[in-house]
Order: structure tokens, then sequence, then C-alpha cells
């Protein structure tokens, strides 16, 4: 028997996943939510999460694993995290030098950004040489702001790490190296040489390359499991194969190989992505072209105002999730053009530096209509800020916390005119992670990893007719208001 074990370090847990290679099955799964996920400013503009809240979560979950599974059948361990955020270690990775990482939320960095830019030629040379322009979470302009802040921690620091890296560095107890995949996300990366670019590390802070990991593809093995974690808990000297950032991991965990798919995942962050075989960017400066974990590329689209911002709503009037649903049942497509714009923190996409909520037609409506308005909201936008990429899917892969919600995913398939297929579990990044793991290990063709372990729930949801012409007006509504809020 081959057992094969991928990680989630997401923004709200770690998971876990583990697949039996030869009977094409889920042998295990997991999850432990963080006590206290991050710590955010009171503006919400810095956004910070501890490295020790997720060794400690990885140590618990080695344990669970050792324990549930025939653990002597475990042969490869990989993981995915939440992208972006920088771990600062010393000599050994549990040793650090800030005792904070900054995170995909935070968005403290526009002026590191805009520097950043200038070096480079401005966004759209940066974008063209590094797949993005500055985008204030993206790890450079975070070191960048590090270093200025703190030049003497930032001068102690021997290897900054990305959470994903970090998590492979604790298996393996070493430095271990950044797979091209999530280094797309740190603004340092040469999108087409998969090099460290020179004038974007000049750009960034002193020393930067000597304190950077080695870049490697994400089907790398890059050591075994350390001693220390198979004496504590009875494992084998498994491979560690590079750990990727949670949306990468997740294009595997949808089955998305071939352009012309798309993948929407609805967790703490809502994103909008799919494969790309040339690589292309966004005139308007919208969403990131990625290196992907399957070897071409993946374009994607992020917004910060996800699961958080509909679970704000839901709060707001004392609803549960069914309740929530509910709400969506009793309310018809369009609110009677009753909508939002859900900026309850900074947004992402499009960049909205302080939070501010603009609600129109909602001034007497009943919490019904305002729950529509927020959904309606998001999936309008992740179409609108997704047609750079310029795929037109067949059907659209749904994962993450919220793909369990069949009445969201019915809002998306009348949206975007297009089937939405479901999955049994919405733990994609994690399942991802196990498949890149076995495939890392057998060197097996894609098509064949991927079979059995990715296949959608039978019935996708259909999109509706009538639905479909009312969003179509409403789209264009929106978009308007959208553009005379972002000038005010
Ligand atoms: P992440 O990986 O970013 O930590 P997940 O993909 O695990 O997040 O999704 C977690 C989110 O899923 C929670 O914040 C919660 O709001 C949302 N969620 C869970 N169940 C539902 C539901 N039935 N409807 C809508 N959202 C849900
Ligand atoms: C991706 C991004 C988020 C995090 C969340 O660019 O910022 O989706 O990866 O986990």
């Amino acid at each position: 028997m081959s057992f094969y074990a991928g990680f989630d370090c997401s923004t709200q847990a770690l998971s876990v996943v583990v697949l039996d290679a030869a009977r094409r099955a889920i042998v295990f799964r997991d999850s432990l939510a963080f006590d206290e996920p991050f710590l955010a400013s009171g503006d919400g503009t810095v956004v910070h999460a501890s490295p020790h809240t997720w060794r400690r979560a990885l140590e618990t979950m080695l344990g669970r694993v050792a324990a549930q599974v025939d653990r002597r059948s475990l042969r490869a361990i990989s993981g995915a995290a939440q992208q972006h955020g920088s771990v600062y270690c010393d000599e050994a990775p549990e040793t650090l030098t800030r005792d904070t990482s900054p995170i995909w939320m935070d968005s403290s960095t526009a002026r590191e950004c805009r520097e950043i830019e200038a070096a480079l030629g401005g966004p759209a040379p940066a974008a063209r040489l590094t797949g993005s322009r500055g985008f204030p979470r993206f790890t450079a302009p975070q070191i960048r702001k590090f270093a200025r802040e703190q030049p003497e921690a930032y001068a102690r620091t021997s290897r900054i790490h990305l959470v994903s890296s970090f998590m492979a560095s604790l298996l393996v107890g070493a430095h271990a190296p950044i797979d091209h995949a999530d280094a797309s996300g740190m603004m340092l990366m040469d999108i087409g040489s998969r090099a460290w670019s020179r004038a974007a590390l000049d750009a960034t802070a002193p020393q930067l390359e000597s304190k950077l990991p080695a870049l490697v593809p994400s089907s790398t093995v890059v050591g075994t499991l350390a001693p220390k974690w198979q004496e504590r808990f009875g494992l084998p000297p498994a491979e560690i194969v590079a750990w990727s950032g949670d949306n990468p991991s997740s294009l595997v965990g949808t089955g998305l190989i071939h352009e012309g798919q798309l993948a929407m995942s609805l967790g703490t962050s809502d994103t909008i992505f799919g494969p790309m075989r040339e690589p292309r960017v966004s005139a308007e400066g919208i969403g990131h072209l990625f290196a992907s974990p399957l070897g071409e590329y993946m374009g994607i689209t992020v917004f910060r105002n996800g699961s958080l911002a509909r679970q704000r709503v839901r709060d707001a009037f004392g609803m549960s999730w069914e309740a929530f649903s509910q709400s969506l049942q009793q309310t018809p497509p369009g609110n009677g053009g009753a909508t939002m714009l859900p900026w309850f923190e900074p947004e992402i996409t499009p960049e909205v530096p302080t939070a501010r909520v603009h609600r129109f037609g909602l001034e007497r409506a009943a919490p019904a209509q305002h729950v529509r308005a927020i959904v309606e909201a998001q999936i309008m936008a992740l179409a609108r800020h997704s047609t750079w990429m310029g795929v037109t899917p067949d059907v659209i892969h749904a994962t993450g916390g919220a793909a369990a919600n069949r009445e969201i995913l019915q809002i998306i398939a009348d949206v975007f005119a297009t089937p939405v297929n479901r999955f049994e579990a919405t733990d994609s990044a994690a399942l991802g992670a196990a498949l890149r793991a076995l495939q890392a290990d057998t060197g097996r063709e894609w098509d064949d990893v991927l079979e059995g372990f990715v296949t959608p729930v039978a019935e996708a949801i259909r999109p509706v007719a009538t639905s479909i012409e009312v969003y179509r007006g409403l789209r264009a509504l929106q978009a308007a208001r959208e553009r005379t809020a972002l000038r005010t």
C-alpha cells in the first residue's frame, strides 16, 4: 500500500487529506481550526499571523495522521498554504527573527508597491516581468517594509520563507526551497525564466538573494521527514515534496489541467483561477499570472471580502447558514436592483485601500435582501474581474467552505451562464497537495493521477434562462456603480 498525505495551512485552519493510491480512495481527512487565525489593526490594513500557531497545528496533525492511518504505508507528504505570507527565520527554521508574519490580508504596503514598480519601469513592465504589478500583500513589498522599519531584525534574518516553504522546512528539519507556483506571488521571480529576478531583488531590499531559499519546480522532492518526527510518531522517512500555494494546489485538487477550464474557491478569500498555456497579464493590472504546479501557467483573480464578509452579513441578522440559504431561496434573482459593494475590509479587487460598504436600494430592505445583495455582488465581481483571462468555460468547478452552499452555487451558475460542478468535499487544496505528492513520487501522467480523485458530484448545477437575462442587465448596472464608487 502507498499512502500520500497533503496538508493545507490556510487562513483559518490546518487540514489534511491522506489518500491510498492503489484503491484511489481517501483514507483520512481532518481539520484543526486555529484559535487565533490572525491579528488585524483597527483599520484592517495591517494583518499578521503567528508562525508558532502553524507549527503547533502541524505537530498535532502529524500525530493524528500517525494515529489514524497505517503509518508504515506513508510514502510522501506535500502541502499547500495561504499565499504571500512571509516568515523570517534565523539559522534554524524553528528560530524566528520576527515573531509574526504579514499575511495575504495585509494591505499596508502601498508605498513599497509604488517604489518597487517604479524601479521596474512601472506597473505594466513589473507585471510582464513577475506576473503581477505591485499588490500590497505580495511578499516583496512586505519584505521592503520590514527592512525599512526594522533594519536590525532584517539584517539578523538568515532566511525568508513563504508559509508553504516554512512548513516544508519544519517537516524536513532544514530550510526547504520555494516552489515556482507559490514564488509567483512574491513579485521577486522572473515568471518567464522562473529564476529570482535581479532587478526585482535590487528594487526590494539589500542582500535579499542570500536570504531567500532556492527555487524549484513544484514536483521536487525536497527531503525526507526529519528523524525527530519519525521517532516521535513512529512515522517512516517519507519523502517531502515541495509545498505550494493553496490556489495552485486547488488547481490540481479541482482537476483543472487544460486551458478553458475555471475553478472558483470560496474560502476566506474568494478566488477564480484556471490553467493558461501562454503567459497573459491583464492590461488593467487586475489579477495575477502564476506558474502552474502542472508546469505551464495559471491566471487568478483574488477578493479579500469573501467568506468573512458573507459571515458578517449573516451574523448581523443572527442567522445560521441554513437561514442564509433560505434567504437566498426566498428572494428573486436580481433582488429588484438592490445591490451592495461589500468592502467590509480593504479590498484587493478592485483595489480599495480603506474599508467602506456601499448599499443601493437596501434602506428599508428585509434581512433576506441584504443576504442576496452581498452574494450577488460578490459573484458579479468575480465574473467582471476575471474577463481578462479570456476564458469562457464550459463548466465551473466550485470549492472552498462556501461551495457547500447550493444556493450560492446557483447564483454562480446564473451569473456566469455556465453549469457549476461540486465535489463531495471542499478541501481541494489539501487534496491537491496529496495528489502532487503522489505524482512526484510515481512520475505518473496527471490525467492518470487525478482519475477517481476529482470526480464531481453527478448532478451539475445548471443556469436558469430567465435568471441569466436578469443578471445580464444587473451586471452592467453594478459595474457602473463600482466605477462611480471608485471615483469617490
Ligand atoms: P480557508 O481555506 O480560506 O481557511 P475554507 O475554504 O475552509 O477557508 O472556508 C471556510 C469558510 O467557509 C468559513 O469562513 C465559512 O464562512 C464558510 N462556510 C462554511 N459553511 C458555509 C455555508 N454553508 N455557506 C456559506 N459559507 C460557508
Ligand atoms: C491568493 C491570495 C489568497 C490566499 C488565501 O493570491 O491572496 O487566496 O492564498 O489563502
